[in-house]
């Protein structure tokens, strides 16, 4: 059993509502068990455009290998609509695996630790309310927060 750390956005539609849903399929997939949810944020556009995102962060414990949770994470996205027609654009939902346990995953398609959560507020804050403890490599949550206190987070 592994836990694992997803990331979960979204800034087009009722942003809100669907990452609700979309931990709720999660917490359904086969294989998933004991999700919890941190609390909700709005934040900024970072490196992206549009409207504010909803943000959170899920805890997960898992049987499924890394590729596997990443593709069940994919259908979800596709389920809410998400498009790709470019890099960072707003999306309808994101599910980003950022921690599979302390596994370090360098592929095409999958990097873990997620190569910029340390960077920003909106995965850190969240992250830090389920796991105040956690460290990352580049230093502790505190820390790492404090040099992203540029960028606009508030809980909702
Ligand atoms: N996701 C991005 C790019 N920028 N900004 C915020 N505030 N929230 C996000 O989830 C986000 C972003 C790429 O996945
Ligand atoms: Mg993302
Ligand atoms: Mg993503």
């Amino acid at each position: 059993m592994t836990l694992a750390y997803i990331g979960l956005g979204a800034n087009l539609g009722e942003a809100q509502d669907s990452l609700k849903q979309a931990a709720a399929e999660l917490a359904r997939v086969p294989g998933i068990s004991a999700l919890t949810l941190s609390p909700f944020y709005g934040s900024a556009p970072v490196d992206s455009s549009g409207p504010d995102y909803v943000n959170a962060v899920a805890t997960i414990e898992t049987t499924l290998d890394a590729r596997t949770l990443l593709a069940a994470l994919q259908k979800i996205e596709l389920d809410h609509g998400r498009l790709r027609p470019y890099r960072n654009a707003p999306r309808t939902l994101d599910l980003d695996l950022l921690l599979y346990g302390d596994q370090e995953i360098d592929e095409p398609e999958l990097t873990v630790p997620h190569p910029r959560m340390h960077q920003r507020a909106f995965v850190l804050k969240p992250l830090a309310d389920l796991a105040p403890t956690l460290r990352l490599r580049q230093g502790s949550l505190a820390e790492l927060l404090e040099a992203c206190s540029g960028q606009r987070l508030e809980q909702i």
